[in-house]
């Protein structure tokens, strides 16, 4: 496909964490960022939308269930809270050569805005260029998980419903799908992990995919 992210290399100190709700990204990034720092390493882990005071005002915006927000305006909300990312955190991160761990980046916005809303790839990718420049992760796991027990987490967790955790299965089926989809067209850039198994089984299998980008990791 030819796209703005055929010419976007991927930058060797970024990697993210991708998947629907409760599949495990915060957890599985506490975990590898732990491992890393024991081996020494600069870290720097970040969660989208947020990150930044203006990113964190529009993640509320955005996840509060008060606020209607049609999908264009959802999609250019996500996308500005990503650029201000970008250029105060994530750029300035990778240039002092800090390894930088996402839980979540631009593929949320393909998978979630894309497949889940149905709006059309080509301007979202595009909007990849104008947010994040040449900033993208050299590589991505993706956490997959039956909608069916990303639901089990949510309830166990107890936490109310934000605003995008109140649409119906059909609707994370097809981000869940659309995630897939993703992986399978961008064999390079992701590692596909089966996020049903126990957190040390996830975190190894994480580790073991990424050593090979990473001098002496293990
Ligand atoms: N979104 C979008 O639409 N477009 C975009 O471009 C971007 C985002 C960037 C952000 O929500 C929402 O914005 C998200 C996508 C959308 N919404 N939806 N719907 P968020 O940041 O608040 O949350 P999240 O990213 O969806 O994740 P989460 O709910 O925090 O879940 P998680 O980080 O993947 O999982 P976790 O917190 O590590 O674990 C969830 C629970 O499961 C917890 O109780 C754990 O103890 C448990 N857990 C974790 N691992 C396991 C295993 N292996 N087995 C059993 N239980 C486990």
């Amino acid at each position: 496909m030819n796209s703005v992210l055929d010419v976007i290399a991927g930058h060797p100190g970024f990697f993210s964490l991708e998947g629907v709700d409760g599949s495990g990204k915060t957890t599985q990034l506490a975990l590898l960022a732990d491992r890393l720092r024991q081996q020494g390493r600069d870290v720097l882990t970040v969660r989208e939308p947020g990150g930044t005071p203006v990113s964190d005002k529009i993640r509320q915006l955005i996840l509060s269930p008060e606020n209607p927000i049609v999908p264009a305006a959802e999609l250019l909300l996500f996308s500005a809270a990503r650029a201000q990312l970008v250029a105060d955190v994530i750029a300035p991160a990778l240039r002092a050569g800090k390894i930088v761990l996402a839980d979540r980046f631009g593929w949320s916005t393909l998978a979630y805005q894309g497949y889940g809303r149905g709006m059309d790839p080509g301007p979202i990718r595009e909007l990849f260029r104008i947010a994040c420049g040449d900033v993208w992760p050299l590589h991505s796991f993706l956490l997959d998980l039956p909608v069916t027990s990303m639901r089990g987490r949510l309830e166990a967790g107890g936490r109310p419903a934000d605003r995008m955790e109140r649409e119906d299965s059909s609707f994370f089926d097809r981000v869940r799908q659309g995630y897939l989809s993703i992986a399978k067209e961008n064999p390079d850039r992701f590692t596909v992990i089966d996020a049903g198994r126990a957190p040390e089984a996830v975190h190894q299998a994480i580790v073991s995919g990424l050593s090979p980008m990473l001098p002496a990791f293990r």
